[in-house]
């Protein structure tokens, strides 16, 4: 095991490392910028490095500045966390030129999964089911055209490079096609500096389900099953579940199956997540892959028992995964709320602030993931998460009821935050009844 790693992240991930890290013994490299100077959780750190100014451009991007920062440290590895470089293929590079090891993927397998279309290549060569679309990249009109017929209209064009939504257009028909492919090149020419597309069917209102992986350097592939992560509104998830709600047990075996099917033709190692589309019928369908740990990882953690980052920082000194496939069983049902900082009346723009008092709920089966305090000031610098508040019962019947009830003892006061809306949509009938697709929040609570 590393006897100290440099954690290039921020606020709860990094404190959510750090805490791994201290159960194993693995002493820890916080980096800050100027706006988070002084914040509560780097003093659990055994060292705190600034490395620039507020600006994530100028500070938690900056490679070089990490890449010092871990030498000042004595590092030996960098766990990147989520967002930020996480899944920037030019920074795992870099740590390992450096002899710092980057705690998830080969950089390799990171930008075969990152590029959407290779990644879409990879499940059509390994029979992992698809949305329907072009074969590969479109390179005119006249092919969007022909892929358009084939699978029928709607169809959606997608940036290779997208993310979040961004470079994504419906066209409803072929005059719509047109405009729909300029408009997607040219969003992803300017937010990724590569404007390749790709066509798929577009799938109305369908589930989000994705499937939990992570793989050794010894050949041993594990899936962790399951989360549901329908609830979004405005691709910002907002409640997330595991297992998955009104899935049969055959579908949710081939899935994840599937997911480790692909994972292992990638060579993929560490941990990842891979994301399916799941319609009315229950065909699920792969669309993109994430090659970091995600926000949501809590979830799986807590039906499967298995910590996550523990088993990142394992895997990447090169230890085979304690555990196979056979062990890894769902137990119960667990509920993640992300607690934003927002205001709902103002269109979820996110509110900052101090926080003048707060209230942590806890009891039977519950987890609050955060590096928030009374007195605390949220920056609008970053990310408006204060904290992931998770609930972890026998049934998902009862996971609701202690998440309602954790929800009316959280008090953060001094901020607007997304606690009406998530308590709204989990005192909604068709969520208890587990009719939860994408098109949810906007259909039923906002
Ligand atoms: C889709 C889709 C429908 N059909 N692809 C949105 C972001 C990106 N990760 C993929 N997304 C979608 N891809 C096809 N062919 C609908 C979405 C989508 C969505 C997906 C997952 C979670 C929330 C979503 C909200 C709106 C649209």
């Amino acid at each position: 095991m590393f006897k100290r790693i440099l954690i290039a992240n921020r606020g709860e991930i990094a404190l959510r490392i750090i805490r791994a890290c201290k159960e194993l013994g693995v002493e820890t490299v916080a980096v800050f910028s100027e706006a988070d100077r002084g914040a509560a959780y780097l003093n659990l750190a055994d060292q705190a490095v600034c490395i620039g100014p507020a600006k994530s451009a100028d500070s938690y991007l900056k490679i070089d500045r990490i890449i010092s920062a871990c030498e000042v440290g004595g590092a030996e590895a960098v766990h990147p966390g989520y967002g930020f470089l996480s899944e920037n293929a030019h920074f795992a590079d870099v740590c390992r030129s450096c002899n710092y090891e980057f705690i998830g993927p080969t950089s390799e397998a990171m930008s075969l999964v990152g590029d959407k279309n290779s990644a879409r290549a990879i499940a059509q060569q390994t029979g992992v089911p698809r949305v329907p679309g072009s074969d590969g990249l479109i390179e005119s009109e006249g092919e969007a055209l022909k892929f358009a017929r084939q699978v029928g209209f709607p169809v959606l064009i997608k940036a290779t490079a997208g993310g979040g939504g961004r470079g994504m257009r419906v066209a409803a028909d072929a005059e719509q096609l047109k405009t729909a492919l300029q408009q997607a090149a040219a969003e992803a020419q300017n937010a990724f500096g590569n404007g390749a597309v790709y066509l798929e069917k577009f799938i109305e209102c369908p589930r989000h389900v994705e499937v939990q992986i992570i793989a050794d350097n010894h050949g041993n592939t594990v899936h962790l099953w399951e989360r549901d992560c329908s609830m979004q509104r405005r691709h910002q998830k907002l409640i997330e579940e595991s297992p998955a709600p009104n899935l049969k047990q055959s579908t949710r075996k081939a899935m994840c199956e599937a997911a480790a099917k692909l994972v292992k033709a990638a060579k993929y190692t560490n941990a990842g997540t891979i994301e399916f589309l799941v319609d009315k019928d229950e065909n699920f369908y792969f669309i993109e892959m994430n090659a970091r740990i995600q926000v949501e990882h809590p979830v799986t953690e807590l039906v499967t028992g298995i910590d996550l980052i523990k088993t990142q920082l394992r895997v990447a000194a090169g230890e085979p995964l304690p555990f196979k496939q056979s062990d890894i069983h769902q137990s119960g049902w667990a509920i993640e709320c992300r607690i934003n900082a927002e205001d709902p009346e103002h269109h979820f723009r996110p509110c900052p602030g101090k926080i003048e008092q707060l209230i942590i709920p806890g009891g039977f089966g519950v987890r609050f993931d955060s590096h928030v305090h009374a007195g605390y000031t949220v920056s609008p610098v970053y990310d408006s998460m204060v904290g992931k508040l998770l609930v972890h019962q026998q049934t998902r019947q009862e996971a609701i009821a202690g998440m309602l009830r954790c929800l009316a003892e959280l008090k953060v006061e001094g901020i607007k935050t997304s606690v009406p809306l998530q308590r709204r949509i989990l005192e909604h009938p068709d969520f208890q009844s587990g009719k939860v697709d994408t098109g949810f929040i906007e259909r039923t609570v906002l």
